[in-house]
């Protein structure tokens, strides 16, 4: 017997916000922005308004469980009632992981999805907090979507709600809201059962039970309920092994990054000489990943690589890949291997949602970013357990050490010596000042003798997806060198305040020179370039990054 909350549908005037331009991944805000009055009905109002069809249809709606993602829920499915949704799948207490969406979605053939996250930013009164919308594919919705919803929410004068009851999160099943069916669902059964399907749990297992030794730190985040089912229910993993996994709304205080500096503790763990052979990590929404093997460090660019070299050992991927994606800062180390392998490569602007038609048309079965994000073409979002699982069954197969696998690896195709300089929370205007003066520059740049070589080519980044014809400007400088070295400067389309400059520096070694090296050395030339290039210290007041990855 359903519940049933009877409710009346409402049309409430409103003004427009000037700021509701979604950036990379969806539109990312102060909570405090997000609690103001009408804020989140106009852009949720704004998306319906944008999209056709779906009259009687499923949306599927859920977040990392960040402050503030509950009452965002009950908004939202007012709201989604009001316009005509038939139902809304809703994960246990309004969480489900990005992925999961992106499965849900895909599984029960939903119209779309809302994804209520700010991923690795920090959460809490005073923190972030983001909506992005997710279409039938799973996906991100793609630019030419997003920017017509940033044009909808600029003149918009009225949205639609219900003025009746909140709908109760906690209990599993069926509940009526207005005309609309709201199901809420278990969170984590449909992603575990997903992911035994593609790895090899059996072989996970008798390894985990063989001594291997793993540690995952889940964040206080929203992965700590699958990374419960799955490690430790289904692999065997100890439960202690599994660390900060259950979910608060300020993740603990912490800042959800799964990074070197801010999972600093789980990263120290595995560089210590007598730490577990692989520790792992993943970020507020569960999309990014973080690997360390027993003193190794796995870049997310070589972690990238590395799976599209050993992809074929898990069940999953046993047949190969079909081509490979990363975005354009990410480093060219899986090129190599797309090379060797004669995989077709795609590189596309920052942001999953440029893989999506490409996983959708079957042209990439693997993508990844710099940014800690890598995935496959099981969901249209980035998967961090998926890479985790990964790593673990490549680890399974191989019986080698992380070390042992990334040493081989680079023995064969080279190492791209990678890092990425954030410098956050400076002032935009600087930042936009700096970007216009380098493209003004670029021209005069090539031929130039540096430190870090000769100036190859310098150009602003551009895509043209050839497979719904559009194409997206402005996506980052690149300055390349002769010597295959290369800096990128992009600013960030996800902080909350003021602009964070990007700057990715690349250089690389050939398999027969010096792999071993420290990276900070092997880069010290392309950084001291980076800076004098772009006067960053004399536009932004900064002569260091506060951010290093
Ligand atoms: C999002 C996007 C990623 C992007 C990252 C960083 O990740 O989904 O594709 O690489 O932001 O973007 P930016 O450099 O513009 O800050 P997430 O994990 O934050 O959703």
């Amino acid at each position: 017997m359903k519940a049933c909350l009877m409710a009346n549908v409402l049309t409430i005037s409103t003004s427009a916000f000037d700021d509701q331009k979604p950036g990379t991944s969806g539109l990312r805000k102060k909570v405090t922005r997000f609690q103001e009055d009408h804020y989140l009905e106009n852009f949720v109002q704004s998306v319906f308004a944008c999209l056709d069809g779906f009259a009687g249809k499923t949306l599927v709606v859920g977040g990392d469980g960040r402050f503030h993602n509950d009452v965002a829920i009950q908004t939202i499915l007012k709201v989604a009632a009001a316009n005509g949704f038939g139902r809304a799948l809703v994960g246990l207490g309004g969480i489900l992981s990005t992925p999961a969406v992106s499965h849900l979605i895909r599984k029960t053939e939903s119209f779309g999805g809302i994804i209520l996250s700010a991923s690795h930013n920090p959460g809490g009164p005073d923190g972030d907090f983001g909506i992005k919308y997710n279409t039938a594919n799973g996906g991100p919705a793609t630019e030419v979507l997003t920017d017509r919803f940033y044009e909808y929410s600029r003149t918009i004068t009225s949205y639609k709600t219900l003025d009746g009851l909140d709908v109760d999160l906690e209990q599993l099943g069926t509940q009526r809201l207005g005309s609309m069916d709201v199901e809420i669902v278990d969170p984590v059964e449909d992603y575990a059962e997903l992911m035994e399907t593609l790895f090899d749990f059996g072989a996970i297992r008798t390894f985990v039970k063989s001594g291997f030794k793993f540690k995952f730190d889940a964040m206080h985040a929203v992965t700590g309920p699958y990374a419960k089912e799955i490690f430790t229910k289904r692999l065997g993993v100890p439960a202690s092994d599994v660390l900060n996994a259950s979910p608060k709304s300020d993740f603990g205080g912490g800042h959800p990054d799964p990074n070197p500096i801010h999972a600093q503790k789980i990263f120290d763990m595995a560089m210590s000489g007598d730490g577990p052979d692989l520790c792992a990590a993943s970020d507020g929404d569960g999309d990014r990943n973080l690997i360390v093997g027993r003193k190794c460090f796995v870049a997310p660019s070589d972690s990238l690589a590395a799976i599209a070299a050993n992809a074929h050992l898990t069940p999953g991927y046993g047949n190969g890949l079909k081509g490979v994606g990363r975005s354009m800062p990410t480093s060219g180390a899986v090129d190599k291997v797309a090379e060797a392998k004669g995989l077709p490569l795609y590189e596309t602007p920052t942001g999953w949602k440029f893989f999506g038609n490409l996983l959708d048309s079957g042209d990439i079965t693997l993508c990844g970013e710099e940014s800690a994000g890598t995935g496959s073409d099981h969901v249209r979002e980035k998967d961090g357990l998926w890479a985790v699982l990964m790593w673990l069954n490549i680890l399974a197969a191989r019986k080698q050490s992380v070390a042992e696998i990334m040493m081989d690896h680079w023995s064969i195709y080279g190492r791209n010596y990678y890092a990425r300089h954030d410098y956050e929370e400076v002032d935009a205007a600087a930042a936009k000042e700096l970007m216009a003066a380098l493209e003004t520059g670029l021209g005069s740049l090539v031929g130039q003798e540096t430190a870090a070589g000769i100036v190859k080519t310098a150009d602003v980044f551009s895509y043209y997806d050839s497979i719904d014809e559009s194409f997206t400007d402005n996506q980052g400088i690149r300055i390349l060198f002769e010597n295959g070295s290369r800096i990128v400067y992009r600013l960030s389309g996800t902080g909350t305040v003021g602009a964070t400059l990007r700057v990715y520096l690349e250089r690389y070694e050939p398999a027969e020179g010096d792999l071993a090296q420290d990276t900070s050395e092997a880069i010290a030339d392309l950084v001291s370039v980076s800076k004098s290039l772009a006067s960053i210290d004399r536009f932004t007041g900064r002569s260091e990054p506060n951010v290093i990855t």
